[in-house]
C-alpha cells in the first residue's frame, strides 16, 4: 500500500525559479560580472540541474566575459545567490502553488508520510517551508533529502533513492510529485510512480513518461483522488 509522498521543491511546491533568477542577476552585479540571465537563457540553463552545476555549465559552455575569475569564485557566487534567495523567500516573495498546502494536509490526514527530494540546497528548502507553512513547516516532512547529499543530481535517481532509504520504504510504497522532465526521469529511475505538474519554466517539456499529469495540484480533487486510488493498489 501507499505509505509516503515524495515532493520535489523548485517548480513543484512553489514557483521559485524567478526568485532564483533575480537573486542570481543581483549576485552577478554585486560580483562585478557583466552577465544577465533573461528568462529564455534561464529556461535553457534550467535543463542543467543544480545551481552550482548550472553556473559551471554556463561558464564553461557559454564562455562569458570574466569566465576564468568567476570559475575560481563559483562557490562564493552560489552562496551569495542563496543568501539573497533565502532572504526574499523569508520575506514572503514565493507562495506555495495552488493545492499544495491542501494536498500536504490531506496526505498527512490519510496517514501518509511526507518527504522531499530536491536538487536545491537545504537552507533554501527550509526557508521556503518555514515562510509558507510556518516555523514548524519542515517538521511536516519525515525526510528532507536535498542538495549535495546525493553526489549525482537529477536526472540520476540518487536523491529519490536516498529519500526512500531514509523513509525505509521500497519504491512501490511511495509516489513522487515533480514538475520537470529531469525530475520525472530521476523519480522513474528510482522506481517511483510519478505525478507531474508542469511549472512556469518546465511547460512544454516531454513528461509523457509520467503516471499522471495535472496542470495544477489545485485542480478540483484530481491529485487527491489519484493518491487515494494508488493507496488501494
Ligand atoms: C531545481 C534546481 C535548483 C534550483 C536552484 O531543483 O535545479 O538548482 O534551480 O537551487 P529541484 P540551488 O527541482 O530538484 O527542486 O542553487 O540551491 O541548486
Amino acid at each position: 500500500p501507499l505509505e509516503a509522498v515524495i515532493f520535489d521543491v523548485d517548480g513543484t511546491l512553489a514557483e521559485t525559479e524567478e526568485t532564483h533568477r533575480q537573486s542570481l542577476n543581483e549576485t552577478f552585479a554585486a560580483f562585478g560580472l557583466p552577465w544577465f540571465w533573461d528568462q529564455a537563457t534561464y529556461r535553457r540553463l534550467l535543463r542543467v540541474m543544480g545551481g552550482k552545476e548550472r553556473l559551471r555549465h554556463f561558464i564553461e559552455h557559454d564562455r562569458p566575459p570574466m569566465a576564468a575569475q568567476a570559475l575560481a569564485r563559483l562557490n562564493d557566487i552560489h552562496a551569495a545567490k542563496n543568501a539573497r534567495y533565502a532572504a526574499k523567500v523569508r520575506a514572503g516573495a514565493v507562495p506555495l502553488r495552488p493545492g499544495v498546502a491542501r494536498l500536504i494536509n490531506e496526505a498527512r490526514g490519510a496517514g501518509l508520510r511526507l518527504a522531499i527530494a530536491t536538487t536545491t540546497s537545504l537552507p533554501n528548502v527550509e526557508a521556503l517551508l518555514q515562510a509558507t507553512l510556518g516555523v514548524r513547516g519542515p517538521d511536516l516532512f519525515d525526510v528532507i533529502a536535498a542538495g549535495d547529499l546525493a553526489a549525482a543530481k537529477k536526472p540520476a535517481p540518487d536523491i529519490f533513492l536516498l529519500a526512500l532509504r531514509q523513509l525505509r520504504l521500497a519504491a512501490a510504497q511511495a509516489v513522487a510529485i515533480e514538475d520537470t522532465e529531469e525530475g520525472l526521469a530521476s523519480a522513474k529511475a528510482a522506481g517511483l510512480a510519478t505525478l507531474v505538474t508542469p511549472s512556469f519554466y518546465s511547460g512544454g517539456q516531454d513528461v509523457s513518461a509520467a503516471d499522471a499529469v495535472f496542470d495544477s495540484l489545485g485542480e478540483p480533487d484530481a491529485p487527491a483522488r489519484w493518491l487515494s486510488g494508488r493507496g488501494q493498489d
